[in-house]
């Protein structure tokens, strides 16, 4: 695969969230085609399909999967919630993904970790890929489960897998901690778009976040692959109410022990 030529066939799970949305926008018209798979119904456009369904069904997945190139998995609970339901939708949900992929033939992954993962590291450390995980939540573990099942996918049945660990999704940065954690629409695009047109990598993680001037997070991983942020949340630091970020990267209310049940 070259850089830049996406994969023809790709399945987008998650495709109604806010990042399957700017995913979609943005391959459309490049990838001939996207299916598109989520709990809730899918309004669909030329090129696309829709599947809906719930991820942790291993059927559903397969029929997802079927006979594609790539598979971007955003499908999450994508805060703390009750463990038993982060372990259906996101611990089981990316097995299935996983478990599909393997058994359908579909060769590259891009697991939608998250920043959370590491969210117990402090505000005063900037940190790599190498550093021990420090999950702040439930949610947070869920990520890291996925990141280990990526693994166990790449190492024993030879997919290529790539987690990014996504720092804040937003149009823009709006609150202190974002000045260090935002990722554009733009560079979010161009993050899954290096990872899914990257040469052979075998398996990697990487922080996905936008050049900002304050960033905890080394980019060194993600560069390798291709991506080049262009944003900068400093540029909105005057329109940010001058506080502090908190004392952990994840933030303090995902650290906040009243939050997780
Ligand atoms: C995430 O992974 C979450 O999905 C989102 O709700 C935000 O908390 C974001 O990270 C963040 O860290 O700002």
């Amino acid at each position: 695969m070259d850089r830049k030529t996406l994969p023809r066939r790709i399945v987008v799970t998650g495709a109604n969230g806010s990042i399957g949305r700017t995913l979609r926008k943005a391959f459309r018209g490049e990838v001939p085609k996207l299916r598109l798979v989520d709990l809730t119904p899918i309004e669909t456009d030329e090129g696309e399909e829709a599947i809906i369904g719930d991820v942790a069904d291993l059927a559903t997945m397969r029929e997802a999967l079927r006979d594609m190139d790539a598979c971007v998995h955003l499908a999450a609970i994508s805060t703390e919630g009750p463990f038993l339901e982060i372990l259906h939708s996101n611990i089981a949900g990316t097995w299935a993904m996983f478990q599909a992929a393997r058994l359908e033939g579909c060769p590259r992954v891009v697991f939608a970790s998250s920043n959370h993962v590491t969210g117990f590291e402090p505000v005063s450390e900037r940190i790599t890929v190498e550093t021990a995980f420090r999950p702040d939540t439930y949610y947070g573990v869920s990520k890291l489960t996925g990141e280990a099942l990526g693994r166990l996918y790449h190492d024993k049945f030879g997919l290529e897998v790539a987690c990014i660990r996504i720092g804040t999704f937003a149009e823009r940065p709006t609150m202190p901690r974002h000045l260090s954690t935002w990722l554009s629409p733009r560079d979010c695009v161009d993050v899954f778009q290096a990872c899914l047109t990257a040469q052979e990598f075998g398996f990697a993680i990487l922080y996905g976040v936008s050049a900002n001037k304050r960033t905890w997070w080394d980019l060194g991983v993600a560069r390798r692959l291709g991506y080049e942020p262009v944003d900068d949340a400093e540029l909105y630091a005057s329109e940010i109410p001058d506080a502090s970020p908190g004392h952990y990267q994840g933030g303090d209310e995902f650290t906040d022990p009243s939050i997780t049940t």
